[in-house]
């Protein structure tokens, strides 16, 4: 018997308080499902929330809209266990993007509802705008963090600065519109996987301001702020089983999203406009982001990324397939107790080795179909803060890496587009023509193939990519695991 709690909706508002950058799943399934329970505790409807996609995919932006932009929610904590939830704090869905044609995303001309979204961000009543972009929407490199001026979207937002169609280039148009008006900035709140996510976006927009006007950027860098934040919840894309079975527990939403039941939110208190006191509701407010984000996203997000591309590999599918495998499991106790969590500077209390197995458990919830190919997308954004820092400081510190070379060696694998068995799967990154040229220039030579990757700057720090012990150690384990297959590969690194 499948032991299911319902909520409802709290009610509608059309007083818009925040806006988002970036309609996907995860807005829905996390920082939606906050606000839910701040709005049905307090009954404030002061934060409802603009939703709006930037690019694909309109017709999820069309579909709420029609359906009065409720939608639920079904959190699982076990096969057995769920919570469904339908969530009332969306009042507007926007769109942006290129429009479709044909019924094909991304064909048509910019911008259907950019007047609103910027009117939007203009208002006196907007205080907050959160988004999750994904690391890619913020044109970042991501080794460095410097914007990417050559960039043809951000060049056309900076030819074009009235008509942005990126999200830091819409933040700038946003506060340029309030800074004429003589409005206070609102807080800009990112919530996407990125290491000092507030700092990384607060770099974005006062660049890209600074192409625009030297007085603006300074504006920006005096007066917005811009907290940063470690989010977490495991939303997988929804398949047509989740459809499916929901539609059994009698919920016949095509806009539904399944999660996890977990979930998390440490967030920087700095909101000069005000925030929902959401910190009843389970948002930890903390001073500082920076131990509990680097934690996260080494340990959790590395852990995934491993599954990944040793998994997808394999032919395995799913994050719950990947680990009811023994030796992957071994892996990445291996890789979090000693690669991951030595690098990082936790507050006293903190028990890193009970959080890893409460990651394995997660993984191990066999109601999420997490597929391996959604974690796989844009290695080249993920693998920096993911991986490559944490290796970085565990050389220098004498330590050994060898966990995290197989995993490079992967990733370098993965992204020739097929799997060891030549079954192709498609490459979803925005390196991955580079890539791809790389694996056509050196082929079967493994030591140039890998210094190539090495040399790909906006990925790997230049010290690590300088560490002879690192490419050597890439080398072997790309040389184990094309000729032995994962099981060899990871049997060999148990031996090691
Ligand atoms: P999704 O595929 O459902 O949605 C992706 C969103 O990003 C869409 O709104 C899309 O329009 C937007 N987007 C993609 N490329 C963009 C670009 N270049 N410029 C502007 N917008 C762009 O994915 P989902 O699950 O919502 O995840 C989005 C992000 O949320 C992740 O990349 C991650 O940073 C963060 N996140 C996701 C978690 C999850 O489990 N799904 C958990 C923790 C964080
Ligand atoms: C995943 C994350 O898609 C990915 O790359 O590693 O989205 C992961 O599910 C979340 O960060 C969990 O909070």
């Amino acid at each position: 018997m499948q032991d299911v709690t319902r909520l409802p909706a709290s009610a509608g508002s059309d007083r818009i308080g925040i806006v988002h950058l970036g309609l996907g799943a995860f807005h829905r399934a996390h920082q939606a499902v906050y606000l839910e329970r701040y709005r049905r505790r307090t009954g404030d409807t002061g934060w409802g929330v603009s939703s709006a996609n930037l690019r694909a995919n309109v017709a999820l932006v069309d579909a709420l809209h029609e359906a009065g932009h409720r939608y639920h929610v079904a959190e699982y904590a076990d096969s057995e266990h769920v919570t469904v939830r339908e969530i009332g704090v969306i009042e507007e869905t926007l769109f942006t993007g290129k429009e479709q044609v044909d019924g094909r995303d991304g064909q048509g001309s910019w911008g259907r509802d950019r007047e609103t979204l910027l009117a939007r961000l203009a208002s006196p009543e907007t205080r907050i705008v959160t988004l999750t972009v994904t690391e890619k929407g913020y044109f970042l490199s991501p080794a460095s963090g410097e914007l990417l001026v050559d960039d043809p979207l951000i060049a056309a937002d900076i030819a074009d600065p009235e008509s942005p169609c990126t999200a830091p280039g819409l933040l700038v148009e946003g506060l340029a519109r309030r800074r004429a008006a003589g409005l206070a900035p609102f807080t800009v709140l990112s919530c996407d996987n990125m290491p000092d996510n507030g700092k990384r976006t607060r770099n974005a927009v006062i660049q890209l301001a600074e192409r625009r006007n030297a007085a603006l950027a300074t504006w920006i860098e005096q007066e917005v702020a811009f907290p940063c934040s470690m989010v977490d919840r495991i939303v997988p894309a929804m398949t047509e089983a989740d459809v499916a079975r929901l539609a059994e527990l009698g919920i016949e939403d095509a806009n539904a999203v399944v999660g996890e039941a977990f979930s998390q939110w440490v967030v920087e208190d700095d909101f000069p406009l005000g925030r929902p006191d959401w910190e009843v509701d389970g948002v930890e407010m903390v001073a500082d982001v920076a131990p509990f984000e680097t934690m996260k996203l080494r340990m959790l997000n590395g852990s995934h990324s491993l599954l990944a591309y040793l998994g997808a590999l394999d032919g395995i599918e799913t994050v719950f397939e990947a680990v009811s495998r023994n030796d992957l499991v071994a892996l990445l106790r291996r890789y979090m107790l000693e690669e991951a969590a030595p690098t990082l500077a936790m507050p006293e209390d903190t028990d890193l080795a009970a959080y890893a197995e409460q990651l394995l458990e997660r993984f191990a919830n066999d109601s999420l179909r997490h597929r391996l190919q959604q974690i796989a997308m844009d290695g080249s954004q993920k693998l920096p803060q993911r991986w490559l820092h944490g290796a970085q400081a565990c050389l220098a510190a004498g330590g050994k890496v060898p966990c995290t070379a197989l995993g490079v060696a992967a990733w370098i694998r993965y992204t020739a587009g097929d799997d060891l068995a030549g079954r192709s799967h498609p490459v979803d990154d925005p390196l991955a023509s580079h890539l791809a040229g790389l694996h056509a220039r050196h082929g079967d030579d493994v030591d140039a193939l890998v210094r190539a990757f090495l040399a790909v700057d906006d990925v790997f720090p230049r010290a690590l990519a300088a560490e002879p012990r690192f490419a050597e150690a890439v080398a072997t384990a790309y040389t184990t695991l094309t000729r032995q297959g994962l099981a060899g590969a990871l049997a060999a690194l148990a031996r090691a």
